[in-house]
């Protein structure tokens, strides 16, 4: 059972997929990016999981699908509509079908699982919750649109702003009342291993952790748990992790991400360049498990993958 976020976690299932067979893998992910935008419902991870599981992600951008064409976008341009957040014209079938699906009354988890089975991702894609969670971040400073002190909605935060303003809080609006989604409590008590993708810790495992039930199920089987470091030599590989970590009152490394993940998991594997904060790490709690965890080809993956299971069904036997 795979903890997936946005981009990061995309890399590793796909080498999870082919470190173990894809119908054993189940992907458990973030909906908290999720959008209703031209009236359609967007839900940026599980696409961006899906798609990347069929082989049909767009490398270029790490999200949306490859080859694709925009000529709706330029076309809603030209009409003077909003298009700050690009939605492809073949992405827009997969939105199109989902909103047309959950208007008859379908739960987002049988929508993405039939989203999941046209495209050929043979892993299961799960939601985290069926209900809405919807990350809100409060800017920590005024940009030309939005005053300090304001609460946005997660793509303003991330598309709009590229993630380049401060942040003063994070909340998950409709944690509190939200259940996790069919499955996904019994994806992680039933799983031989649990294994938290390199996603932010703060806006993609955030939200999942907040659905009440999933923490407590993570940590009742904390030895089976094993997270991949996002935090790479202080920075993120990619998006805002490191900026918000810090900007939040943690510590942007290692040992910072170990004291966040350490309650609900027992190892952590982190980078090479960081081998010399194994003994921070595990100052943490946490077993420190030091491996290369960039990911620049499938093979990387696989490798990174197969370390991460290793660690603990080595440690299970
Ligand atoms: N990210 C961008 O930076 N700009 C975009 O215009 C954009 C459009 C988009 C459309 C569909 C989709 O599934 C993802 C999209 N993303 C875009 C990425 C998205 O903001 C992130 O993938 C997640 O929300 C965070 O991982």
């Amino acid at each position: 059972t795979a903890l997936a976020g946005g981009v990061g976690a995309a890399r590793l299932l796909r080498g999870l997929v082919r470190a173990v067979p894809p119908a054993e893998v189940t992907a458990v992910v973030n909906t908290g990016d999720d959008l209703v935008l031209h009236g359609l419902h967007v839900s940026p991870d599980l696409d961006t999981v899906t798609y990347t599981l069929a082989g049909m992600d767009n490398k270029e951008t790490g999200w949306g699908l490859a080859g694709e064409t925009w000529r709706v976008m330029e076309e809603l341009e030209a009409l003077g509509g909003e298009h700050w957040f690009r939605l492809g014209d073949r992405d827009l079938a997969t939105h199109l079908y989902r909103t047309a699906r959950l208007h008859h009354g379908a739960t987002l988890s049988e929508v993405t699982a039939e989203l999941a089975r046209a495209r050929g991702a043979r892993v299961r894609v799960l939601p985290m919750s069926d209900d809405p969670v919807r990350t809100r971040l409060t800017l920590a400073q005024g940009t030309d649109r939005w005053a300090a002190g304001t609460e946005v909605a997660f793509q303003d935060y991330f598309v709009r702003l590229a993630h380049a303003v401060p942040v003063a809080a994070v909340r998950f609006d409709g944690a509190g009342s939200a259940r996790p989604g069919p499955g996904v409590i019994e994806a992680i008590a039933a799983a031989d291993a649990i294994v938290a993708c390199p996603s932010n810790p703060i806006v993609s495992l955030g939200p999942l952790l907040a659905v009440p039930g999933v923490r407590e199920a993570l940590a009742a089987r904390r030895s089976r748990v094993v997270a991949v470091s996002p935090i790479v030599a202080g920075a993120a590989l990619k998006g805002p992790a490191d900026r918000l970590l810090v900007e939040l009152g943690h510590e942007s490394s290692a040992p910072g991400v170990a004291r966040l993940h350490a309650p609900w998991a027992g190892t952590l594997v982190i980078d090479e360049r960081d081998a010399a904060l194994a003994g921070r790490v595990e100052a943490e709690g946490m077993r420190a498990v030091v491996a290369p965890t960039v990911m620049r080809t499938p093979l990387d993956a696989a490798a990174l993958a197969g370390a991460a299971l290793r660690s603990v069904l080595d440690a299970a036997r």
